[in-house]
C-alpha cells in the first residue's frame, strides 16, 4: 500500500533521484543503468524461523534447541503463517532455516537423521503446499561447533555430503532453492569459495540440476562489503559441473540499523548508496544476480520509511536483484522480538506487523513480476 502511495506522491523524478550517481560512474561497464523493463521483484518472502533456534554465530547449535514452527510439534503455526502470507499479502517465498546439527542429530556427518529430517520436511512441505518457493537454509555461519568448514573444521567432503543428502530429497522439486550456508564470517574467502564449490558440485551431482543455489560471502553475507572484502571476486569463480553459472545466485543480507546487526528497533539507512547501488552495478557488469535473503527492522516509522526506499530501489534494479526475504516470523511470539514479523491471530483473521503491512508485503502488481510464482 505504501509503495503505491510513494509512487504517487514522489513521482518518477523524485524516485529517480534515489538512484545514486555511482551508477553512471564506471565507464568500463557497458550497461550501468537499470535495464529497461525492470521494476518488479521475482521472489519476495519471509524467514520462518525455529529449526535454527539455539544456533550461535560460532556454529554451535544443538538439535534439542531446535523448535519446529509447527503446531504438530508444539510450536507456533508456521504453516498457517505461510498460508496467510501467500493469500493475504502476496508473498511467494519462504526461507526455512535449520541447523546442520538438527539435520544429523548432532553427529558430524553428511548423512541425515531421518527422524529429524522428517520434522524439517514437514515445514518444507507446508511451504510447498502454499505454492511458494522454499529456501532450505543451513544456518551454521560456515561452522560446526566453533570450527570453520574446510578451514580446520569439518572437511569440504563432509559438508558436500550433507548437501548431497539434502539435494537428493528435493532433486525433482523446482520450487526448492538451496541456501548453502547462512552468514559465513571471519573466513578465508578463497578457501571458503572452494567449500561453496564443493556444495554446488554435490547438489548438482545429486540430480538437482536446475534449481537455484545461493552462494554466501564473508562478513555475515553483508551486501555492503560483498565487493570490497573479496566475496564477489572469490564466489564468481564457483561454477556448475558443466562449467556454467546457471542458477548460481549470490546470497546477501542487509539490515537497516546503524551497525547492520539487525538487533536495533530504529532504522538509520536505506542502504542504497553504500550497498545496493554499487552491488547492482557490479552484478550488472559481471552478468550476475543476487538475492537479499535477510533484511528487516523494527515496527517503527523510521523502518517503514527506509525499508520502503530499499525495496523500491531493489525493484528498480530487478534485473540484478531477485527479491528480498524478511527476518523473521515462525516461532518468534508476536510482539516479543524487535524484528518480529510473526502475524498475530490465526485461522482466517491474521494481523500483520506494521512493517510487513506497510512495506514488506508485496502490493498487488507493484513488486511481483510476471515471472513471479503467484
Ligand atoms: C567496472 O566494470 C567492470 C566490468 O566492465 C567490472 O569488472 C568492475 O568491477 C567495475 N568496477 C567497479 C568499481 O564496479
Ligand atoms: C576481508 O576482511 C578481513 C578483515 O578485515 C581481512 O582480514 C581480509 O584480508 C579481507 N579480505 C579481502 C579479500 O579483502
Ligand atoms: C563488515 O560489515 C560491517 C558492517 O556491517 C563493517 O563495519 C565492517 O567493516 C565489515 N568488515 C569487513 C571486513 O568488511
Ligand atoms: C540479524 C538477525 O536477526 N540475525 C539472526 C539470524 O538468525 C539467527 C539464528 O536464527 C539469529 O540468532 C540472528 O539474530
Amino acid at each position: 500500500m505504501i509503495l503505491h502511495t510513494l509512487g504517487k506522491l514522489v513521482g518518477f523524478t523524485a524516485l529517480a533521484s534515489l538512484l545514486p550517481s555511482v551508477l553512471a560512474q564506471n565507464s568500463t561497464c557497458p550497461t550501468n543503468s537499470p535495464a529497461s523493463g525492470s521494476g518488479k521483484l521475482k521472489l519476495v518472502g519471509v524467514n520462518i524461523s525455529g529449526f535454527d533456534f539455539s544456533c550461535n554465530i560460532d556454529g554451535n547449535c544443538h538439535s534439542t534447541g531446535a523448535w519446529p514452527p509447527l503446531t504438530k510439534y508444539y510450536g507456533l503455526d508456521g504453516a498457517g503463517q505461510m498460508q496467510h502470507f501467500v493469500k493475504d499479502d502476496g508473498f511467494n517465498t519462504f526461507r526455512l532455516p535449520v541447523s546442520w546439527q538438527f539435520l544429523t542429530n548432532d553427529v558430524l556427518t553428511g548423512t541425515l537423521d531421518e527422524t529429524n529430517f522428517a520434522k524439517y520436511d514437514d515445514l518444507v512441505q507446508a511451504c510447498l503446499d502454499t505454492g511458494a518457493s522454499c529456501i532450505v537454509d543451513v544456518h551454521n555461519y560456515a561452522r560446526w561447533n566453533g570450527a570453520i568448514i574446510g578451514q580446520g573444521g569439518p572437511s569440504n567432503d563432509i559438508f558436500a555430503s550433507l548437501w548431497s543428502s539434502i539435494a537428493k530429497k528435493y532433486a525433482s522439486n523446482s520450487k526448492i532453492i538451496f541456501g548453502v550456508m547462512n552468514e559465513p564470517h571471519d573466513v578465508d574467502i578463497n578457501l571458503w569459495a572452494q567449500t561453496v564449490q564443493a556444495a554446488v558440485t554435490a547438489i548438482r551431482n545429486a540430480g538437482a540440476t536446475s534449481q537455484m543455489i545461493l552462494l554466501p560471502g564473508n562478513n555475515f553475507t553483508s551486501a555492503a562489503t560483498f565487493i570490497s572484502n573479496g566475496s564477489a571476486a572469490a564466489l564468481a569463480k564457483v561454477k556448475n559441473p558443466d562449467g556454467s553459472i546457471t542458477g548460481l545466485i549470490f546470497d546477501v543480507h542487509k539490515y537497516l540499523d546503524f551497525d547492520n546487526s539487525g538487533t536495533n528497533q530504529e532504522c538509520t539507512t536505506n542502504n542504497i548508496d553504500d550497498a545496493w547501488a554499487p552491488l547492482a552495478q557490479w552484478l550488472r557488469c559481471n552478468g550476475r544476480q543476487a538475492f537479499n535473503t535477510e533484511t528487516g527492522g523494527g515496527n517503527v516509522a523510521s523502518c517503514i520509511t527506509f525499508m520502503c526506499q530499499q525495496i523500491a530501489f531493489q525493484a528498480q534494479n530487478s534485473d540484478v536483484f531477485l527479491g528480498y526475504v524478511g527476518w523473521a516470523a515462525g516461532n518468534f511470539q508476536p510482539g516479543s522480538y524487535v524484528l518480529g514479523e510473526t502475524p498475530s491471530g490465526g485461522g482466517t483473521s491474521w494481523m500483520d506487523t506494521s512493517l510487513v503491512e506497510s512495506c514488506m508485503a508485496p502490493v498487488s502488481g507493484s513488486q511481483l513480476g510476471s515471472t513471479g510464482v503467484n
